[in-house]
């Protein structure tokens, strides 16, 4: 591919949430022949490519040059929420290794409610001895909200440790081995055998706020909810109020309407959420590098770029 290359990429790395010198340190590790300029450094204006995340609105539509934009991620919503977005490829990295970062997160937290280590921390915190029956992870049900590439991923790892894994998506998938449930007509059905609910969705004015006091009314009594798709998809007051209510036994937080989560945020103390800083799984940086570098030289010799997004469905 790079030896058809006609001129060297110029790649912008523009983020208003993140200090994205970390991306450059793995192109120059990576020896790979880009010119790069960190946002908003002035030339940034002149690059060929934008690597984004959380870009400010409007900055990619004063880049005249610009013929491809590419995320650092798996997501892209943050940027088709550019209402400025031009009308070039906008690209995901798609690596097995993210998707298996995030199965182990999963794992852990789909193992911190089942083996009910929440509350043998509680105990360790009160110094009570109790031992409660264990229940097979054959009779406990994970459902996976979300059933794409990375929901794939990890409801196979889970399935491999014996759980009883459904998944949903919008239209049909199968999968052997998974129950899999599709569309708004099955989304009850989905939700009522779940033991923990994992949300892995894309983020689409269609799933937006999706998990809100509704939909958490329809999972069983003690079911706990783990969100590693985005922030926006939970209505985080309607968790509380399930959880403090008593019909969610709790939470395993990894994304947040706002981030970083404000100081002040009631999820950080509560007994019953867990929260981490969006660390479920992050794509190591040589590999989203090469993965740009690729489509950068692509777009530059007129081929089609690996992965697009698709501004029509949101993902
Ligand atoms: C992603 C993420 O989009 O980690 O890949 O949030």
């Amino acid at each position: 591919m790079s030896n058809k290359q006609a001129k060297t990429p110029h790649i912008a790395l523009i983020s208003s949430t993140l200090d994205m010198s970390f991306m450059k340190v793995a192109f120059e590790k990576s020896a790979l022949d880009v010119r790069l300029s960190i946002y908003p450094d002035e030339d940034f204006h002149a690059a060929d490519v934008a690597v984004a995340w959380n870009a400010p609105h409007g900055v990619m539509a004063s880049m005249p040059n610009l013929k491809l934009v590419h995320s650092i991620g798996a997501g892209l919503d943050n940027i088709f929420a550019d209402p400025h977005l031009p009308d070039v490829p906008v690209c995901r990295v798609v690596d097995s290794e993210h998707a298996l970062g995030m199965a182990e997160y999963a794992i852990w937290s789909v193992l911190l409610f089942h083996r009910e280590m929440d509350r043998h921390l509680q105990n360790v915190a009160e110094r009570r001895w109790e031992r409660p029956d264990q229940i097979s992870a054959r009779d406990y049900t994970v459902g996976i909200l979300g059933f794409g590439t990375i929901g794939l991923t990890v409801a196979k790892s889970l399935r491999a440790m014996n759980y009883n894994v459904r998944g949903w998506a919008r239209s049909p998938k199968e999968e052997a081995g998974i129950t899999t449930y599709s569309g708004a007509d099955q989304l009850t059905e989905f939700l009522s055998g779940c033991d923990v609910l994992i949300c892995l969705l894309p983020l689409t004015a269609a799933t937006r706020g999706i998990i809100d006091a509704d939909l958490l009314s329809q999972l069983p009594r003690g079911a706990a909810l783990v969100n590693m798709g985005r922030g926006e998809h939970l209505v985080e007051a309607d968790l509380l109020a399930a959880i403090d209510s008593g019909h969610l036994r709790g939470a395993v937080l990894d994304v947040f309407q706002k981030e970083p989560l404000a100081k002040d945020s009631p999820l950080w103390d509560h007994p019953k959420v867990f929260v981490t800083p969006h660390i479920a799984s992050m794509p190591n940086p040589k590999d989203v590098a090469s993965q740009i570098f690729e489509n950068a030289t692509r777009i530059l010799n007129d081929l089609e770029p690996l992965n697009p997004g698709d501004r029509n469905s949101g993902y």
